[in-house]
């Protein structure tokens, strides 16, 4: 499959939007990253891979914070904000268990909400026993987070609806079932709700891999869904697997995904119905920056705005290597959604 991209988005002329020359710390692969509209600027948390430029040697993985008064020129906060020895104190004490601090590995892949006026991210988190996802708040300053839930493994790339439905908070996640089906990787996208950000449950299937034309290998939550008048408007990732074609990247091993971005839109008050997707990708890997880098041919959305006079911004990691925004118009996105009906044979 060689996708490309209808005209619906632009990618914005300044691309990429960050990339490690503008933090003032040591950084390298700046790239996947949450970003809010928050008191009157844009907000980004935003994950830092540290290693060699062009290199696929990394040595430790923090997390950034940049603020925008236009969501093109951003500056960076002069640290990261993530204290990594406190983060693994910190998260110990909420999972209550005993094992050494390097039980849990990193957190990355960020993703912001603001719900309520509270700004909260979600996270991936590498531990021994696997990747888990998780759910923390942001102080007011944004420069620390109190942490309030871990998944069990393997799930991860949690993503938070921006107001409560239903009385609860809802998130999409993407877990990793490797039981009981078809082919090695057919991940799809589900739900959960919860009370309180802590507990969560209900959890419920929203969309399979199988059931997305331009996927074959999983599908995952990409940046918090957009209340529109036709539903919420929810970007996604989707990766095709072809070993016959060989991506360019700077890891050892060869790498053969190709990571798009897809939209769909879900029930207002049911969320775990789709009601309308996208046939084809809404953004495919077609410029320098998403085609070279760590992994080439990767554009991984995590951010995506709704703004007063109808324009959008999604905001995606290119190329495993930096941050890249594309711009476009909500009613022409909601348009290209067709009615989405399940095929009653697929469960
Ligand atoms: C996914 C995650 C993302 C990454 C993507 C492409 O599985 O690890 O962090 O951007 O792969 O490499």
């Amino acid at each position: 499959m060689s996708a490309t991209t209808p005209p619906l988005l632009r990618r914005h002329p300044a691309n990429p939007v960050l990339t490690c020359k503008q933090a003032p710390f040591p950084a390298t692969l700046v790239f996947n990253a949450g970003v809010i509209r928050h008191e009157g600027r844009y907000v980004m948390v935003f994950r830092n891979d540290i290693g060699t430029w062009g290199s696929g040697v990394l040595t430790g993985t923090n997390t950034g914070l940049a603020t925008s008064a236009d969501g093109v020129r951003w500056e960076v906060f002069p640290r990261p904000i993530i204290d990594p020895e406190k983060m693994r104190r910190e998260l110990r004490d909420l999972m209550r268990h005993d094992y050494p601090p390097d039980f849990i590995q990193r957190i990355y892949d960020p993703r912001l909400t603001v719900v309520g006026g509270r700004v909260l991210m979600c996270f991936a988190i590498d531990t021994a026993h696997g990747i888990c996802g998780g759910v923390a708040a942001a102080t007011d300053d944004l420069e620390t987070f109190e942490w309030l839930s871990v998944t069990s493994p393997d799930n991860r790339n949690m993503v938070l609806f921006p107001e409560k439905i239903g009385g609860r908070y809802v998130r999409l996640e993407r877990p990793f079932p490797v039981y009981m089906r078809p082919e090695p990787e057919a991940f799809p996208i589900w739900l959960s709700e919860s009370p309180d950000l802590a507990y969560w449950g209900r959890n419920r299937p929203v969309l399979g891999c199988d059931e997305v034309p331009f996927a074959n290998s999983k599908i995952g939550p990409a940046a918090p869904p957009v209340r529109t008048r036709a539903g919420w408007l929810t970007p996604f990732h989707a990766v095709h697997y072809d070993p016959s074609r060989r991506l360019a990247g700077w890891e050892a091993k060869s790498w053969h995904k190709t990571y798009c971005a897809g939209l769909m839109l879900l029930d207002l008050e049911n969320p775990a119905r789709v009601t309308g997707l996208m046939r084809t990708p809404l953004l495919a890997p077609e410029t320098d920056y998403e085609l070279e880098g760590f992994r080439g041919g990767v554009i991984f959305p995590c951010g995506f705005i709704a703004e007063p006079d109808g324009s959008v911004k999604l905001y995606y990691g290119a190329a495993d290597s930096v941050v890249a925004l594309a711009t476009g118009n909500i009613e022409d996105l909601i348009a290209r959604c067709e009615p989405f009906k399940r095929n009653e044979s697929k469960n």
